[in-house]
């Protein structure tokens, strides 16, 4: 017996990738695993990649509407954009081949909430999903899987697809039984009830996935490993930004409007959002909880050196060392993690009741307090909002962090008005940059650009910003709540884009 597929049944639906992916059709809806690289299907989409490639050499269509938790890795997203097997994407993607085709128009990006990717699906927003491919720890008799990396929107991709195929991952450690809290008791409106989660460390479900064994139509093994890329060491300027974060939390707490040991902390992917998290381990701060999407190395450090308690996430995202880490103390770990479905790591009931502190990256910022997460120049996508709303927009803090300037200064990040807005001026808290932070709180439109462009805007466009915005006020006598000077404002897009350099 396979000590990873304790269930006959489907012990008996073993079978290669290249057999299971016959059991998907051109135009199939596909509900895939995987969350910022992890707890992504290895085997399928490579194999489903090549079965495209074939079709289209023999003149054949074959392309699916591609779903998943979050980003994947090149072995997913990646391999089936070179095969062009994607006609549509969602709910968020960091893939570069996929992303050029995207913004060259040739795949339909959903770029949505992640909390809201499987309640949408619940309600029959997005239409039929065809076959779940989910990558698993274990399978248990009766169905009951054993989830892995990441959880994401597995729940619902198992329990709402015609037809499941498993991937049983063996890199996976076997351990992580008991690593999951997989919440049931969703309904839809008007049965839904409060979700009973009080606190971070909460469990409230089951730690096994459900499936039903009738659905499954293959089970493939595979021994590769997640994406796990490496995170660059901080630099002088997310430091300096991490600082100004660090900074102003103890002001809040001498202030008396936070515990000594803060509110539970969501924070961001990236290089920037780690360095903060790194800022965090060498303060003060102790006894930390968070209650975030994904964990990644900066939050193990802080779970290695005591400055976090416990985390709650729908995934992990560790470097190479970080996994070795992780794996090696993984005993240590059990506990103090807890991985949920992405609706309810997202919740915004939740997110709002527990009163998280919010950090996420941004494109850019405008005077006045509007903030870009997602679109270049206003046009092209990068990644996708990912779960930053669902956490800014109802978090008791948020931060947005940015350096003052993309492509080597060429590109202020701080504009008079933001190319596309994600996060509006009602929602964003504080704005930080590595030349200072803006807390936006309780001021005015006039107020929050004045400080905007004092605190955070690099010196080499301060002076023009505040230029702009003399002469907006100047030129609107009666529309001076947050005057504009329409065709100046998006020049400051136009005159990068004049360049060539997009
Ligand atoms: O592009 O590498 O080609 O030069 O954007 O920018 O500075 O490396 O910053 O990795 O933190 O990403 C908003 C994209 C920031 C990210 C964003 C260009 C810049 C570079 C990346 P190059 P940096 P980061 C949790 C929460 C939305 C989702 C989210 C993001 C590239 O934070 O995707 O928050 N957020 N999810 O050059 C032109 C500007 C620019 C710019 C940056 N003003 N103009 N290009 N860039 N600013 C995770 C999940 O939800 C899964």
């Amino acid at each position: 017996m396979n000590s990873r597929i304790t269930d006959p049944v489907l012990l008996s639906r073993v079978m290669s990738a290249a057999e299971a992916v016959q059991h998907i059709q051109p135009g199939d809806n596909v509900g895939m695993s995987g969350f910022t690289g992890a707890g992504y299907p290895k085997e399928v989409p490579t194999a489903l990649g090549r079965r495209v490639v074939a079709a289209h050499e023999r003149g054949e269509e074959f392309q699916i509407g591609l779903w998943t938790g979050a980003s994947t890795a090149p072995d997913a997203d990646g391999v089936l954009a070179e095969a062009r097997a994607i006609s549509s994407r969602m709910p968020y993607n960091s893939d570069p081949t996929l992303r050029a085709l995207i913004n060259a128009g040739e795949v339909d990006y959903v770029d949505a909430h992640l909390s809201h990717s499987a309640p949408h699906m619940w309600f029959g927003f997005y239409g039929r999903l065809n076959v779940a491919v989910v990558e698993v720890t274990a399978v248990l008799p009766g169905g009951m899987l054993v989830p892995s990396s990441s959880i994401g929107n597995n729940k619902t991709w198992l329990d709402q697809a015609d037809k499941v195929i498993l991937e049983v991952n063996h890199w996976q450690p076997r351990e992580f039984e008991g690593f999951h809290d997989v919440y049931y008791k969703t309904a839809l409106p008007p049965h839904r009830v409060p979700i009973p989660l009080d606190d971070p460390t909460d469990r409230i479900g089951d730690p096994y996935l459900r499936v039903d064994p009738a659905k499954v139509v293959a089970v493939v093994e595979t021994r590769a490993p997640d994406r796990n890329s490496d995170f660059t060491a901080p630099d002088a300027v997310s430091e300096a930004i991490a600082g100004h974060v660090l900074d102003f939390l103890r002001h809040e707490v001498a202030a008396g409007r936070m515990p000594p040991e803060l509110l539970p902390i969501q924070s961001g992917v990236g290089n920037v959002a780690n360095a903060v998290l790194a800022g965090l381990g060498s303060s003060e701060f102790t006894d930390l909880v968070a209650f975030t999407e994904v964990i990644q190395d900066g939050m193990l450090d802080l779970l290695d050196d005591g400055t976090l308690r416990f985390a709650s996430a729908t995934s992990f995202g560790l470097s190479s060392a970080g996994v070795k880490r992780f794996m090696d103390g993984i005993d240590g770990y059990k506990g103090r993690i807890l991985l949920r479905s992405e609706e309810i790591s997202n919740h915004p009931e939740l997110v709002r009741r527990l009163g998280v502190i919010a950090m996420n990256g941004m494109i850019e910022a405008d005077i006045y307090g509007h903030v870009n997460s997602t679109h270049v120049m206003g046009s092209a996508v990068m990644n996708g909002i990912g779960g930053s709303g669902d956490f800014a927009r109802n978090a008791y803090l948020n931060f947005f962090v940015s350096p003052s300037t993309a492509k080597n200064g060429a590109i202020s990040s701080i504009v008079p008005m933001a190319s596309h807005v994600d996060h509006t001026e009602h929602d964003v808290h504080v704005i930080v940059t590595e030349r200072g932070l803006a807390d936006l709180r309780g001021l005015s439109p006039h107020d929050r650009a004045r400080r905007v462009i004092a605190s955070c805007a690099h010196p080499s466009y301060a002076d023009r910003l505040t230029d702009y915005l003399d002469r907006a006020i100047a030129a609107r006598p009666t529309a001076r709540h947050t005057p504009h000077l329409l065709g100046e404002a998006l020049s400051w897009h136009q005159r990068y884009l004049d360049t060539g350099s997009m």
